[in-house]
């Protein structure tokens, strides 16, 4: 009877063991992909726009394969899947189900998104410059423990500080060990040197990497034995498949083949290949919830790297909650990363996944995860991602008609509405001559310059169940069906804390504070400039709806798509009010002038003329779902902020 008992409980054992063991914490960001080159195109920058990718298909593939005018580069972001707190309006603080950043931590906590190029990502941690005692390691509840932040708002000096860290690579890049190989074959010819090892060769090797030849005691190496630069890799051979070989230059010539040495091998350098150390994420990724989730923003043509790295919920050991990201709404290039479980793969707690997209259709998105997606919305697993249109790339002074013209020899993005009744971004009606402006940028391939902007504001209508979160956090059954919200967020704060400038902290169940909600909601606009709100609802039980009061809300977007008929007329509309559902997105102006000096060009000057442009001063935008300007049994507060006209 006892040994049945005790094999039973080794199953159960292994069962759990196997999963387990196949994961682990990686991330993903590569400098080189088929889409985008290194040879041919810098992935680090957003090139000028001109004409669209040339694709050519070599006779040895079957698929097209860009040979010049690369557009777009690439971006990456690593996030945390876990638990964290949230301070509400009225200072309770609320447990979440959350994302966190996993690295542009600095650029998130002042507001920003936390998408980078692959040359700010991929660099490993180095120690952090400022405060009194500079750390080596990130410690749990940076970038604010390292800050010491105790005041709400955060001090000028802190605010400096924090800009001072300066780090937004990916949290717990290290790099990997060094590769050493043993050597099969060593020969010359000339004075070049090839090496077949034993094994496949370091990843990533490259040629200019170092190499160094050694061998332990014997001596029949003896010429080669030193260090090299790498000449050549994946050299074919007479032994093993070419990625097992590589050459480099010798300084002398005429040495002999030598095979099956006993002790010879080539040691590469420790390289960055994604490998991660998993106490800094479990260190800064524990607990580090933020509402709203990170934001994401790529610009279009780039493919985008999102590595979700699953940290478990430490507040919930009973659960074993998967986590997913799916982008809501936006168009993938395949199912394997949509992120809805049944239909694709969802990550497991101590596991990465790094998601991959292409980016379309510019546009106001968001994404969420989608595990149980009532109760992880509810809970807070929900942010916003942004493209941002081609047009913003083309040259400035150049015709953005002839380059919306010209996006149409795309056949990604051709829309001609008289052989496509499904494209949503025809030409303009009629030819025009507004040139790219100086500065300032664009929501939509609009052709027209009608979707300029100078500032744009992410502005996220959320609302939390306090009762929901607080049986959530204390092991208690759910009511699915008495969810309703009494926290009414933008940004994921309750008014006043929306025109508190800088991160918002909360003390959270570590004993230390977290940068828990990032994003201020204050809409700052000079005088005479145009702001884009993009603005999505989160809200998993309510509609929501937004006033401004004394500046026009001119619509020009709905659910990533510019309001435009099929005949390219402009279908704008100016409104003092928005509503949305939950999922739904809106792109709104906010013009601050009234009539500029020269019609039909939003980003010509304002006039000089009275009346023209909108008088300096603090401006609201409010709901005027009276019971919503609420917090919980607080009577004021809720869905509101400020505009700041100066
Ligand atoms: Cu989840």
């Amino acid at each position: 009877m006892f040994n049945t008992r005790g094999w039973i409980a080794l199953g159960l054992l292994s069962a759990f063991a196997v999963p387990a063991m196949a994961q682990s914490f990686r991330v993903q960001c590569p400098t080189n992909t088929v889409t985008h080159p290194a040879n041919l195109t810098n992935v680090n920058a957003e090139p000028a726009y001109t004409v669209p990718t040339t694709l050519t298909a070599p006779s040895t593939t079957t698929f097209q394969a860009p040979t010049g005018h690369v557009n777009g580069a690439i971006k990456c972001q690593q996030i945390s899947g876990g638990d964290g707190y949230a301070t509400m309006g009225d200072g309770t603080q609320t447990y979440l189900f959350s994302f966190g950043p996993l690295s542009g931590v600095t650029d998130i906590a002042l507001g920003k998104p936390g998408t980078q190029f692959p040359s700010v990502f991929n660099v490993p941690f180095g120690g952090l410059g400022g405060g009194a005692s500079p750390s080596n390691y990130l410690v749990p509840g940076d970038p604010a423990t390292t800050i010491g932040a105790a005041t709400v708002p955060l001090s000028s000096g802190q605010l400096a500080q924090l800009a001072g860290i300066n780090y937004n690579g990916a949290v717990g890049l290290d790099y990997d060990v060094a590769n050493t190989v043993s050597i099969y074959d060593i020969s010359e010819s000339g004075n070049t040197v090839t090496v077949v090892g034993n094994a496949p060769l370091a990843l990533n090797l490259k040629v200019g990497d170092p190499v160094t030849i050694g061998q332990g005691s014997g001596t029949d190496l003896n010429g080669y034995t030193g260090n090299f630069t790498v000449t050549a890799v994946n050299i074919a051979n007479a032994f093993f498949p070419a990625i097992y070989a590589f050459q480099y230059h010798a300084t002398t010539t005429g040495l002999a083949e030598v095979t099956e040495s006993p002790d010879g091998t080539a040691s590469f350098q420790k390289a960055l290949d994604g490998h991660v150390d998993p106490r800094q994420i479990m260190d800064v990724g524990v607990m580090n919830g933020n509402i709203p989730a990170p934001l994401m923003a790529i610009d279009e043509d780039d493919e985008f790297f999102l590595t979700l790295t699953n940290v478990g919920m430490i507040m919930r050991p009973d659960l074993f909650e998967q986590h997913t990201v799916h982008f809501h709404g936006y168009p993938n290039a395949s199912a394997f990363y949509d992120g809805v479980p049944d239909a694709s793969v969802a990550i497991n707690i101590a596991a990465s996944f790094t998601y991959y997209y292409l980016a379309p259709d510019a546009g106001t998105y968001f994404w969420h995860c989608h595990i149980t997606p009532p109760e992880h919305l509810q809970m807070g697993m929900v942010g916003q991602l942004y493209v941002r249109p081609r047009q913003n790339r083309v040259a400035p002074g150049s015709s953005l008609y002839t380059a919306r013209a010209a996006q149409n020899t795309d056949l990604r993005t051709a829309c001609i509405s008289s052989t496509d009744i499904l494209c949503s971004n025809p030409l303009p009606a009629t030819t025009n001559t507004v040139a790219r402006a100086a500065s300032g940028m664009y929501a939509y391939n609009d052709g027209d310059g009608s979707t300029f902007y100078n500032v744009e504001y992410p502005l996220q209508i959320h609302g939390f169940d306090p009762n929901f979160h607080f049986v959530g956090m204390t092991f208690n059954p759910e009511g699915f069906a008495d969810m309703k919200d009494k926290y009414f967020l933008l940004n994921g704060r309750s008014y006043p804390d929306t025109v508190s400038p800088g991160p918002l902290q909360t003390a959270s169940a570590d004993g230390v504070n977290h940068f828990s909600q990032p994003l201020s909601a204050i809409i700052d606009i000079p005088a005479g400039q145009r702001a884009l709100l993009r603005i999505s609802d989160l809200d998993v039980s309510e509609y929501q709806t937004l006033a401004s009061l004394g500046i026009p809300m001119q619509v020009i977007g709905y659910n990533a798509k510019l309001l435009r008929d099929e005949s390219g007329n402009n279908l704008y509309y100016t409104t003092n009010s928005i509503t949305l559902a939950g999922g739904e997105s809106l792109d709104v102006i906010l013009d601050t002038c009234l009539v500029r000096s020269t019609l039909g060009d939003p980003s010509s000057a304002c006039s000089t003329a009275a009346g023209a442009a909108i008088a300096p001063g603090t401006y609201y935008l409010y709901t005027p779902n009276l019971d919503h300007l609420s917090n919980d049994a607080e009577n004021f507060g809720g869905l509101m902020t400020e505009v700041r006209v100066h």
